[in-house]
């Protein structure tokens, strides 16, 4: 037994950020508290940080590579594994070419640089990752309009937040933690909460505007013009810094705001209101989420909602959306290698030809992963290696997912768990947690702050995915451009600061300088050199080149003839405190606060339907079923169904309960369907039924 230490480190328990302290004893870390110097937190964390332990030391963990034999999961040493993987891959490479080995991650997470790296290297366009419904459309759209990405300057006292399809006390999401949003509404910020449901954010606000579900570009739409036709932008910036004022305010007039209001369902009154506080409240800033992705809309939403910062002038202010300058550290696209992918490799993207600015960076559609698995088309896609992701929980058309997961010829998977894709695998390794990892944390994030997260433990024989993928480019011939040791790769990435990793632990993080209305100086990142609310990226990439409107395809306005069968709204995927996406269900500290799912109906649809609180119900859509408990709450308006994704049972030992709880075995993900130009699916707005389950599960 060693004796007792306190690591300093951060959390990724979410999409990460906070500074904590891990005490640590007999080779165990048995406390997480929040560290008091912790930039971005200080001192706060929440219960899935407290819990990180009963993560990383879990009964369930796998701590040693598994390969798939005819009587089960055997278990082998490192070198057998990665050395069968390298071999694989080759052979792979060599019989059916690069592009036929896809690699995958999920969310945000800090190992996305390691993988496109190997990937790179590799020769493979092809890296299938959440980014199409998820964080890619801002990124992709921002550098369309405006260069960047615009993230809420919270140091900077915004007076107005719009908080937009985002629930950030409790999704902590990306480069903002909630912790920033209730330090500024106690500091007096005015607050306007766009979403269907009334939530205790919505509670708070001073204009809550409960639009019908997918409508987000409409409202949007809206308050444009409540802007624009009240004069109520602000002129100096319009008339020297954006591009395409006369042929915007030209398209905002096909959407006026009485079919905005007709379109969302709000009071036009209720519009112009929120329109009003947001554009004469300085600064004034939007503090998005990822409902404004998820759909068919998505590309508008995004461009439509940079514009209402741009045209209030609250772009690259202090208090509004800034620009964050990186610390002096490799960037993540550098570190990807993203120059040393062949043109010709580029080229043959999955899905590349259709979802354009999906391409542009980097991001593919799922289903044209499955489709090159199941159909061949355009080529055959024989390998899968995942590293963080789990998508047959996580992905829309769960039963297409698991089509292409059992047919894939060779599958790898890197997770902490045997989860239900784990499952599918040839060989399965153990990964790290970030309790037993050394890195710069935040590389991917755009909020200037990259922190020391050092290794608190070492659980089994578990490697962390830098080791992984470090060990395995050595094997298919990329010695040169890897690392003898991951200490190597920490001060390669260190090395524009002159830091050491050591310097840069005892210092604990480092700050890129904050600068704002950089375009005074150097205009704006885009070819224009303004903020392009006429895109002509987007007119390169063959899209309009101004924003539009589509309805969501299967919603009450766009199919009528469904509601017979499929009278209510579906929306999926609100985050709850607990759990992160499909993780933590085997943590029982966690567990035990919500240990089934729950889909949310109000209670005049209950009483309609005869199911009580707590009773388990089917929920339905033209795709598929699956079981949640109901939980009857005037939180959600009547014709709403609101339910929980990432739902699997890892103590049911076979097949895991993959398909008794998983929304997206009710979601779509037709490509036809899609947003054209990122390909995200339609996961939070669909139709669907409810119903008494025959019996309980
Ligand atoms: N219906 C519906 N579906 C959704 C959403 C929704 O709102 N509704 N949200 C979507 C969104 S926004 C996203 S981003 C995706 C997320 O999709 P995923 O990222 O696929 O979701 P996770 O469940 O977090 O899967 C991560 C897996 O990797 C493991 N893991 C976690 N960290 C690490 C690590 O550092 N290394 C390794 N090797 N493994 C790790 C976990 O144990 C887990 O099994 O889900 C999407 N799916
Ligand atoms: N605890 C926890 N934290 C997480 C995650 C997790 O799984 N668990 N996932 C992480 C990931 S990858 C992401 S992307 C973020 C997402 O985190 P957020 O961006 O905060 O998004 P959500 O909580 O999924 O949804 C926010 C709100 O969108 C509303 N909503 C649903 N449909 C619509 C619509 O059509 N329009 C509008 N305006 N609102 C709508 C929902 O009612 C919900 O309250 O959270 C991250 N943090
Ligand atoms: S908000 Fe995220 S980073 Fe912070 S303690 Fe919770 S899980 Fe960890
Ligand atoms: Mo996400």
């Amino acid at each position: 037994m060693g004796k007792s230490k306190v690591i300093k480190s951060v959390c990724r328990g979410c999409h990460g950020g906070c500074g904590v302290l891990v005490q640590v004893e007999g080779g165990r870390a048995i406390e997480v508290k929040g560290d008091p110097q912790g930039p971005i937190n200080r001192g706060r964390i929440c219960i899935k940080g407290r819990k990180a332990p009963y993560l990383a030391h879990n009964p369930d963990r796998l701590t040693t590579p598994l390969r798939r034999t005819a009587q089960g999961w055997r278990e082998i040493g490192w070198d057998e594994a990665l050395d069968e993987i390298g071999e694989r891959f080759l052979a792979i490479r060599e019989k059916w070419g690069a592009e036929a080995l896809v690699l995958g991650y999920g969310t945000g997470r800090d190992n996305e640089a390691f993988i496109y790296r190997f990937a790179n290297l590799f020769g493979t366009p092809n890296v299938l990752t959440a980014g199409h419904v998820c964080y890619g459309p801002r990124i992709a759209a921002g550098i369309a309009m405006c260069g960047n990405l615009p993230v809420v300057d919270y140091a900077g006292k915004p007076q107005c937040i719009i908080v937009w399809g985002c629930n950030p006390l409790v999704s902590h999401p990306d480069e903002y933690k909630g912790f920033y949003l209730g330090d500024s509404l106690r500091g007096g910020a005015q607050l306007i909460v766009v979403d269907p449901r009334r939530t205790p954010l919505a509670k708070r606000a001073d204009i809550w505007l409960p639009l019908r579900p997918g409508t987000d570009g409409a409202l949007a739409w809206g308050m444009l013009n409540a802007i624009i036709d009240n004069g109520w932008y602000y002129e100096g910036f319009v008339a020297n810094h954006v591009h395409g004022w006369e042929e915007f305010c030209r398209r905002a007039k096909e959407y006026p705001l009485s079919w905005a209001a007709e379109v969302t369902g709000l009071e036009p009154k209720k519009i112009e209101e929120a329109s009003e506080l947001f554009s004469r409240t300085s600064p004034a800033a939007i503090h998005w989420g990822v409902a404004t992705e998820q759909g068919r809309n998505c590309t508008n939403n995004i461009r439509l909602l940079i514009s209402l910062m741009a045209i209030t002038g609250n772009l690259d202010i202090p208090g509004g959306n800034a620009f964050f300058n990186p610390p002096p550290v490799v960037k993540v696209s550098s570190l990807g290698l993203h120059k040393r992918l062949p043109a010709e490799q580029r080229k043959k993207r999955l899905g590349g030809d259709k979802f354009r600015l999906a391409d542009f960076i980097a991001v593919i559609n799922p289903k044209a992963v499955w489709q090159a698995i199941l159909e061949e088309d355009p080529y055959p896609v024989k390998g899968l290696f995942l590293i963080s992701t789990n998508p047959l929980i996580t992905r829309a058309n769960a039963h297409e997912v698991k089509a292409a997961l059992e047919k894939v010829d060779f599958m790898v998977v890197a997770d902490f768990f045997l989860t239900p894709t784990a499952n599918e695998a040839d060989i399965v390794l153990p990964s790290a947690t970030w309790l037993e990892v050394d890195y710069v944390a935040d590389l991917w994030k755009r909020h200037g702050l990259v922190m020391a997260r050092q290794k608190a433990v070492q659980v089994g024989d578990c490697r962390s995915d830098y080791q992984i993928l470090n060990e395995l480019g050595k094997r298919v011939g990329d010695e040169k451009d890897w690392w003898p040791t991951i200490r190597d790769a920490l001060n390669y990435i260190l090395s524009p600061s002159g830091l050491t990793w050591e310097e840069f632990c005892r210092r604990g993080y480092l700050r890129g300088e904050q600068t704002f209305r950089k375009y005074l100086r150097q205009g704006f990142s885009t070819s224009t050199k303004k903020v392009e609310l006429y895109s002509t990226l987007f007119e390169r990439l063959g899209y309009d080149p101004l924003p539009g409107y589509l309805e969501p395809p299967e919603s009450p306005r766009s199919a009528p003839e469904l509601l017979k069968e499929y009278p209510y709204v579906l929306i999926t995927g609100a985050r709850i405190p607990y759990f992160f996406h499909s993780e933590n269900r085997m943590v029982e500290p966690l567990r035990h606060r919500r240990p089934d799912p729950l889909v949310e109906i109000n209670p005049r649809l209950a009483e309609e339907k005869g199911l009580r609180d707590g009773e388990w119900a089917v929920i339905v859509s033209r795709r598929g079923q699956c079981q949640q408990r109901v939980k009857v709450t005037d939180r959600v308006p009547y014709g709403m169904v609101a339910a929980e994704h990432g739902w699997w049972f890892p103590e049911e030992k076979d097949g895991l309960g993959w398909d008794r709880s998983n929304i997206n075995l009710l979601t779509e993900n037709d490509m036809e369907r899609c947003d054209p130009a990122m390909g995200a699916t339609n996961l939070r707005t669909l139709l669907c039924n409810i119903h008494k389950a025959e019996e309980a599960v």
